[in-house]
């Protein structure tokens, strides 16, 4: 009796999410789809601007909770129509938020694990300087920015280059991938040698097929990070089929590539609860589950917040309806579990589980997801959520504070545009 009174007062106070009670989309009800979210925008910058401090101490941990973070920010709405007036003062401050976290890449240069890490260490700070110079004209510097990017590939081909695992999205290969497809978005050209990035590729899928077949995985391509088989996607395998479906070149190069490829997304897939999530890592499947293995509703890890940016380029790719459904699976549970209590980041936060409704429009057109993203939006600035969410410890980082927060605004302006930061260009 007292398990069930326990389990039924967990279940009226859920303690990772806010109940939703938001309207959800009628059509006649979208009193979102003219809101202007300019001066919210600009208070939250104010915000993250007077607090954030610009020191070299500060850019340690790279676009993911250091100050490169907040540069990107400025950068990304300084690409916005909405602050086209305001273009130059935007790029000038962002470079302000880039100088201190390029004086720290220097400062390490060689650290071969900082160097080629994407969201987490310097190949991250050197892709968003080079995009910044870019903006604002400067050809020498963004030349010697996106130099100094395309020569970190180096660093990740070994393939044990990182013992703890060197595949996944925050320090790894598809991370480095990652930045390669977001630079081209940004110089609007082929930008990398296609040898350098079929050979990474290739890395990728050699590390993947090792390690599956020496732990006899059911999956054809495994990795592990600090041993661990995580599936999400910030160390884990959804990242990184996501980046190898990225580039198509490579997997019609090598038909037994892409039928790993697809394999592994299949095995993904049948791991979906009737709930519509997935689970964190491998250790939670079968007779080892843990009963709260089903409450992670994160980008980062096991979540329908990430897992379906891979099923929707595996639905594009392959064209099957199954990815599909996976998909409108996921952003039925975000809109059920996703008001984090954690904060209103990218990471694991409300801005994070938003970006999910704008992907989901974008795959659609489904004024219901648009409406959904904007509710979401709107929750992160409500007493609800101020009073009960808790304060990240990076309170104005772009992946666990503010920042992604401005980010997820500024791309609610514009939803064809928008784009979870660097990961679903
Ligand atoms: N330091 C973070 C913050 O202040 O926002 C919290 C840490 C966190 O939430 N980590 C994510 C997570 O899923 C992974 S990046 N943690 C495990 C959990 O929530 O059970």
């Amino acid at each position: 009796r007292i398990r069930k009174l326990r389990r039924s007062a967990a279940m009226s106070f859920p303690k990772r999410y806010f109940v939703n009670s938001l309207q959800d989309y009628r059509v006649g009800n979208e009193t979102f789809a003219d809101k202007n979210w300019n001066s919210q925008i600009q208070q939250t910058v104010n915000i993250i601007t007077d607090r954030q401090k610009r020191s070299v101490k500060a850019a340690e941990g790279g676009l993911y909770v250091g100050v490169a973070g907040v540069g990107y920010m400025l950068y990304h709405m300084s690409l916005s129509p909405t602050f086209v007036g305001e273009k130059s003062k935007l790029l000038e401050k962002g470079l302000a938020y880039i100088q201190p976290a390029l004086e720290y890449a220097e400062s390490n240069k060689n650290d071969k694990s900082q160097k080629s890490a994407f969201v987490l260490g310097n190949a991250g700070i050197y892709a968003v300087a080079a995009a910044v110079y870019h903006a604002l004209g400067d050809r020498n510097n963004a030349d010697r920015y996106l130099k100094a990017y395309i020569d970190s590939a180096a660093n990740c081909k070994p393939l044990n280059f990182l013992r703890c695992g060197g595949d996944e999205l925050l320090v790894g290969r598809a991370g480095y991938l990652s930045g390669v497809l977001w630079l081209e978005k940004v110089f609007g050209k082929e930008t990398f040698p296609a040898k350098d990035i079929n050979e990474l590729c290739k890395c990728i899928m050699e590390s993947g097929r090792k390690y599956a077949q020496r732990h006899r995985s059911p999956c054809p391509l495994m990795f592990s990070y600090y041993d661990v088989e995580y599936l999400g996607a910030a160390h884990g395998l959804s990242g990184i089929l996501q980046m190898l479906l990225s580039f198509p070149a490579y997997l019609q190069s090598d038909p037994k590539a892409e039928q790993d490829v697809k394999a592994s997304v299949d095995y993904l897939l049948s791991l979906q609860s009737p709930s519509g999530n997935f689970p964190c890592a491998t250790d939670e499947l079968g007779s080892r589950a843990r009963p709260e293995a089903d409450e992670l509703v994160h980008w980062c890890h096991g979540a329908p917040g990430s897992v379906v940016y891979l099923m929707a380029k595996a639905y594009l790719y392959w064209k099957e309806d199954k990815y599909l459904r996976s998909c409108l699976k996921c952003g039925d549970l975000v809109w059920m579990k996703g008001l984090l209590k954690k904060g209103p980041g990218t990471c694991h936060g409300v801005a994070g589980s938003g970006h999910v409704f704008l992907l989901l429009y974008r795959l659609t057109g489904d004024p219901k997801h648009l409406h959904r993203a904007h509710v979401f939006a709107d929750f992160i600035f409500s007493p609800e959520f101020s009073q009960g969410a808790r304060t990240p410890d990076s309170p104005y980082s772009l992946y666990e504070g503010l920042a992604g927060t401005v980010c997820y605004l500024v791309d609610i302006l514009k939803p064809d545009q928008a784009a979870f930061p660097f990961f679903d260009v």
